[in-house]
């Protein structure tokens, strides 16, 4: 089999726990003596132009450091500034400014460069996300013939929001480049296909086959799992004094997400008020608690999003709490996987509620997690990709706060088998379509779209 390399914004160094896309691409990168590059974490005035590799893996590891100025036009600026809001439907958090794409372009152009000289003829590359995407362009000017792929993580934006970039055209002519472009959801290629149509003069030539710029691309869905047998076992031997339900007697709910306006934590905490208000009942008998960790803090739209977050739970606290109890509980720190994992277990409910998510791997961390004796509940939003695998939770639209109310509701109520019943089916797809099953589903694919 030939050579795997993986390229992606971040690479993964030193000894911190695993997260799925290290477990993801880990078997393939293993059994093909595979390489992975990417940024290092560190920004320098002046970084070498060679890469660094890192013993200590099963695999290759390779990294590049940035320079502060090509850290904040590529990555606060084009990758975080532009495209991140326009995929998650909100361009009106948009920042366009010529030196974010000027950087994105040159930034591309530098990691292809360092790239080139370490790639064996027979490589099959897979490029990560966003950050990325005109990558394939960059390496097929210098000459490499062979195949690469592209997974975008996030949404795929359709026509209205596309048109709202600086650059859409050249969007489509950066994916052109690559032999099979990979989507977590129906949706997101559905988005593709519509905007390419509507943006470009693409041809579609079938379902999964188009025709841009004067190149043949393949596209199709490729829904991410988690590591399911890790996080079982993980959630299984966490420690089982029942911390929350004891310091509360209450139920609780869990939501666990990045502070990123795109999650929907404003709408859930919202939701919750208003769930407080109509049913004085849950007084002291149902509580919050919210993880949301820090990420991207100086761009501006993030600092918006945590005082938002932080004056809302405050007031809902405020408005409900008694002496004895404290609605929702509000971390913006992040804490250890293995506490996370005992957690959702301990929740009666999971709220996974973002108004636009490439997948969501939440969800599906709290489903692997529960008890299937008494297991919990998942409210899922129908805005994440995962809403197309996962039927069997609580489908809700997180704009609708009285809908929200209810499904929570609804969720603390639910009679022990209804919870059974559903929470089978969702293990099922969880275990079934794990994180192994996208990266061979990926590379088998991209692997058939060389012939
Ligand atoms: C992108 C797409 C897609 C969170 N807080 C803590 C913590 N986490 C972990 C969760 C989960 C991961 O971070 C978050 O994954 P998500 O999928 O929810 O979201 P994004 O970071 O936005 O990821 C997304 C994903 O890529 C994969 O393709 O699903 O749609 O946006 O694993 O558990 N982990 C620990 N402490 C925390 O406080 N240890």
């Amino acid at each position: 089999m030939s050579r795997l390399v993986a390229i992606s914004n971040r690479i993964p160094l030193g000894d911190s726990p695993s997260g799925g896309l290290v477990v993801a691409l880990e078997d393939a990168l293993r059994s093909s003596g595979g390489l992975w590059i990417g940024f290092s974490g560190d920004t320098v005035e002046d970084p070498s132009d060679d890469l660094t590799y890192h013993e200590g893996a099963a695999f290759g590891r390779a990294s590049f450091d940035l320079t502060p100025q090509d850290h904040d036009d590529y990555y606060l600026g084009y990758s975080n500034s532009v495209l991140w809001p326009v995929c998650h439907g909100r361009a009106d958090l948009m920042r366009i400014l010529p030196e974010y794409l000027e950087g994105y372009r040159r930034v591309n152009e530098r990691i292809a460069r360092l790239v080139v000289p370490h790639l064996r003829p027979d490589d099959r590359i897979w490029v990560q996300d966003y950050q990325l995407f005109p990558l394939a362009q960059e390496l097929r000017k210098l000459g490499v013939k062979g195949l690469i792929g592209h997974f975008l993580h996030i949404p795929f934006p359709g026509p209205t929001d596309c048109a709202t970039l600086p650059n859409p055209d050249e969007l489509f002519e950066w994916l052109s480049h690559y032999d099979l472009v990979g989507f977590q959801a129906q949706r997101d290629l559905d988005h593709f296909a519509t905007s390419a149509r509507t943006l470009t003069d693409m041809e579609q030539l079938s379902d999964t086959e188009f025709r841009i710029a004067g190149r043949s691309i393949r596209a199709g869905v490729f829904p991410i799992g988690i590591d399911a047998q890790a996080f079982i076992a993980l959630a299984r031997g966490a420690r089982q004094e029942d911390r929350m339900r004891t310091l509360t007697g209450s139920q609780s709910m869990i939501g666990v997400d990045r502070l990123d306006y795109s999650k929907g934590i404003p709408q859930r905490f919202r939701a919750f008020q208003y769930l407080l208000e109509n049913d004085p009942s849950l007084t002291e008998k149902v509580m919050l608690l919210q993880i949301a960790p820090p990420t991207r803090e100086s761009v501006d739209a993030y600092q918006q999003i945590r005082e938002e977050t932080e004056h809302l739970a405050g007031r809902v606290n405020g408005q409900f709490a008694t002496v004895n109890w404290t609605p929702i509980r509000f971390i913006h720190r992040p804490i250890p996987r293995d506490e996370l994992a005992g957690l959702y277990r301990q929740s009666r409910v999971g709220l996974v509620t973002p108004l636009a998510d490439g997948m969501n791997l939440v969800a599906k961390e709290y489903v692997a997690a529960q008890d299937p004796a008494d297991p919990g509940v998942l409210i899922l939003s129908r805005f994440a990709g995962a809403a197309e695998q996962m039927p069997e939770a609580l489908i809700i639209n997180p704009h609708d706060p009285g809908e929200l109310a209810q499904a929570m509701q609804q969720a603390i109520a639910m009679p022990l088998e209804e919870r059974q019943e559903r929470h089978a089916a969702l293990l099922r797809g969880v275990v079934e379509q794990d994180v192994g099953w996208w990266s061979a589903a990926y590379l088998d694919a991209l692997g058939r779209a060389g012939r």
